[in-house]
């Protein structure tokens, strides 16, 4: 083996050396940075969402300051990206009073509207009474007093969305947090 003939397949080894450790190194800082961002397999997360109020008239001014009183309860929802999402809407009024619950593009959702806001066992639905809608793939469900909702989704777009009742705009909106 000439001088130069050694150094041209030290060379070529030494290329495939530096090739085999780079895509090695390469894949191990991908792994890792997949282990630490998608942390979690995508799973369904459960939530209770109910209508509240805060302590202050709504009338116009100078009765009171033109907002309206009634904010969701809880206003942020988390969820890793995939997740599937069923969430318990309640109307808890005491008074005869709609809300309803609207989600803006891109996300939309499945639900069902039970006549009974009760989670606890009963003869029809686990308490919640007779079904009074079944909705495929809607942006908008509207509950009246008293009444129960489970709306559905899969969480596929990262991000802050929110979620509102149209009926007590601007003070009723809650956000969904999606992390990618
Ligand atoms: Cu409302």
């Amino acid at each position: 083996m000439t001088q130069s003939g050694f150094s041209k397949l030290s060379t070529g080894k030494l290329l495939i050396a530096a090739a085999v450790i780079a895509i090695v190194s390469g894949a191990a800082v991908g792994m890792s940075v997949g282990y630490v961002i998608h942390y979690s397999a995508p799973t369904t997360r459960e939530f209770y969402l109910f209508d509240g109020s805060l302590p202050f008239n709504d009338e116009p001014r100078p009765q009171g300051f033109g907002y309206p009183h009634d904010i969701f309860v809880p206003d942020r929802i988390t969820v890793n990206k995939g997740d599937h999402v069923l969430i318990h809407y309640v109307n808890i009024e005491d008074i005869a009073e709609d809300h309803n619950f609207v989600m803006e593009s891109p996300y939309r959702f499945d639900a069902v509207v039970y006549e009974n806001a009760s989670n606890l066992s009963g003869p029809v639905n686990g308490g919640k009474g007779a079904v009074l809608g079944t909705y495929h793939n809607v942006d908008t469900v509207l509950l009246g007093q008293g009444q129960n909702a489970t709306i559905t989704f899969t969480a596929s777009w990262a991000g802050v969305f929110p979620y509102r009742c149209l009926i007590h705009y601007p003070t009723m909106t809650g956000y969904l947090v999606v992390i990618g």
